[in-house]
């Protein structure tokens, strides 16, 4: 009974450790409008985030948007929560630098350690520095599950 209970612990944990990786590695993350742009009007931003896993630890977030108001910069950050109950920043991704399309894409390798629990990726109003001050409330969101 002693082995049996070792065995069930030792299948438990080295699955857990096997399957820990391949858990993130090509995610999709669907992204879709929130709130408003930084002008009031309804977001209209919509992509995805794919999530790569690197060689070294590292996941690569590859983010492609549609719809944003064109010339228009965006800060985003994988916030602990969800879309519709948000937390806190746990990790800061590239801006997203909006053609004259509204179109815009960016890729930022992060810590996948860091890419732990109840998670989403969102795009603020404005970018980091914006002389209108801060950057503003979500336009883009997808929570990572
Ligand atoms: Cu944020």
């Amino acid at each position: 009974m002693k082995h049996l209970v070792q065995w069930i612990g030792l299948l438990l944990a080295f699955g857990f450790v096997s399957c820990a990786p391949a858990a993130i590695d090509g995610k999709k993350v669907g992204l879709s409008s929130l709130n408003t742009f930084a002008d009031g009007s309804a977001s209209t931003a919509r992509g995805e985030a794919i999530l790569v896993a690197q060689t070294d630890g590292k996941t690569k977030i590859i983010v492609s948007v549609t719809g944003l108001t064109k010339n228009t910069k965006h800060i985003g950050h994988v916030h602990n929560g969800a879309c519709a109950v948000q937390g806190p920043v746990a990790l800061v991704l590239l801006r997203l630098e909006a053609d004259a399309n509204g179109n815009a894409t960016a890729e930022t390798v992060v810590d996948t350690a860091k890419l732990v629990g109840a998670q989403y990726v969102q795009y603020h109003q404005r970018d980091l520095g914006d002389p209108a001050g801060g950057i503003g409330g979500g336009i883009l969101c997808g929570d990572i599950k």
